[in-house]
């Protein structure tokens, strides 16, 4: 999938922000993943960066006919890594289709990622849970080789309260909870079905055969000392609703709505957590081109709690939340760190034994925009190297300011290198780049073929 960015309205955000300080107007972009299209975020912050967990709709897709997770994952917001599929139906060997929404949470060192797919032996819908053991990117690993919970129901989310008890709600159409053992993997007590009722979760005006505005996607979480329950509300098209309750077991309080129904898709998933100070709602929507119902785009909102504690009506945006910390251009960076592109696809890095990825299908005049990279101040680098891989001719890396037509401050010749995963440095000269900038790297070469690929870059003084 090749759509193409920016949208009119982020050009003249991105013109801004050369002009103005980076914490007022440099923006992110929405949707935040534009390579491939994501559904069902679920967000967990961990280290000093925010994760993002997705579902993965296949390109043209016209079911949720859904094979993998992906990872995604920024420390200022507007620039996301891709850490490619993190999971996919094969690590469930009892599973055999759908790759639903799923979420992780972290606990003692741990990470365990609760999804729901399909029993192959009873075809109904289950829940599974796998671990990772050092990698809140993987490699994850089924824990228990059989289902968690079974009734036929999806969504999980898990919470793990302040004294330590964890609970794991799901459902679509009902909504059930259990409370988790220690080691996350088994519980002990019952499962218990949430009565739902208009004064819990919403009044039902849509569909008679269903009790309350509840649908789908639950995420539970705390805030001070008020439990949250959101959820996808009212079916289909969904909004987003809330209620609130006194224990993460209820009994809960219908607020209202979060996010009305926006045109593009039948479903939305939130998630809400809070990151550097600020609060965040992460969402899906069908705004990407060829973006709808089964071809879904994970979007993320900044949003400021009420003073009561409740949650303000959220619209969506092209633009996103404030990008929160400049990019050090002085440190590595993966070239799979993305503000917005064109062209370019991300592939698994398979001679670099990590499980990262590098950027492949790079064609003359496809680029990568990277958002508030800060310079310094005069002379700012001196140098700039990149690390790249091609079995053909190669290419040039330009270094532009601002767009991809803005001045160029740099141009990386790239050479044959003896195969598409045989990774070379390559240097050059960098002047001109000071302040706190968007930068461009455009790939520009003769022919019609892939020119190179590219795993990492890095600025020098
Ligand atoms: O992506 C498949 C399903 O669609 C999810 O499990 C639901 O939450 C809805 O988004």
């Amino acid at each position: 999938m090749k759509p193409s960015y920016p949208w009119p309205a982020t050009l003249a955000l991105s013109y801004l922000s050369t002009l103005l300080p980076l914490a007022d107007f440099t923006r992110a972009l929405n949707p935040i993943i534009q390579k491939i299209y994501t559904a069902d975020p679920a967000p967990l912050v961990h280290g000093d960066r925010m994760y993002i967990f997705t579902g993965h709709d296949e390109d043209n897709s016209t079911t949720y006919d859904m094979h993998d997770w992906h990872a995604f994952s920024s420390a200022d917001m507007a620039n996301w890594r891709h850490h490619g599929a993190v999971m996919t139906l094969d690590t469930f060997t009892w599973a055999d289709a759908n790759a639903w929404a799923g979420q992780v949470v972290e606990r003692n060192g741990l990470f365990y990622y609760y999804v729901p797919v399909r029993n192959a032996a009873t075809q109904g819908m289950a829940i599974g849970v796998a671990v990772s053991e050092g990698s809140v990117t993987g490699p994850y690993v089924d824990a228990i080789g059989g289902p968690l919970v079974e009734n036929g129901q999806i969504d999980p989310t898990v919470f793990v309260d302040d004294d330590g008890q964890a609970y794991m709600y799901w459902g679509n159409p009902d909504l059930w909870y259990v409370a988790l053992s220690d080691d996350m993997m088994s519980y002990s007590g019952n499962i218990t079905q949430v009565e739902l009722t208009a004064e819990s979760f919403g009044p039902r005006y849509d569909n008679p055969d269903r009790a309350t505005a509840f649908e789908e996607a639950p995420w539970l979480y705390k805030r001070d000392d008020l439990y949250y329950m959101v959820y996808a509300g009212i079916c289909c098209p969904e909004d987003v609703r809330y209620s609130t309750g006194p224990t993460a077991t209820g009994p809960w309080t219908y607020r209202g709505v979060i996010m009305p129904y926006e045109g593009g898709r039948f479903t939305n998933h939130p998630g809400i957590v809070d990151f550097m100070g600020r609060s965040y709602f992460v969402y899906h929507n069908g705004a990407l081109p060829g973006g709808g119902g089964f071809t879904r785009s994970v979007a993320v909102e900044s949003f400021v709690y009420n003073a009561d504690g409740s949650i303000p009506a959220i619209a969506m945006t092209a633009e996103g939340p404030a990008q929160v910390e400049s990019l050090d251009p002085y440190v590595r960076q993966q070239a799979e760190t993305i503000a917005s592109s064109e062209g370019i696809e991300t592939e698994e890095c398979s001679a670099c034994g990590d499980g990262r990825l590098n950027i492949w299908s790079i064609n003359n005049g496809d680029y990568i925009k990277v958002k508030g990279m800060a310079f310094g101040d005069e002379p700012g680098p001196t140098s700039f190297t990149a690390s790249v891989a091609t079995d053909l001719d190669g290419g040039r890396i330009e270094l532009r300011l601002d767009s991809e037509t803005g001045p160029v401050v740099g141009t990386c010749t790239v050479p044959h290198t003896g195969g598409w995963q045989v990774w070379t440095a390559v240097s050059c000269p960098v002047s001109g780049a000071t302040g706190t900038r968007d930068l461009v790297f455009r790939f520009t070469g003769e022919g019609s073929l892939d020119l190179f690929n590219f795993d990492w870059w890095q600025f020098a003084r």
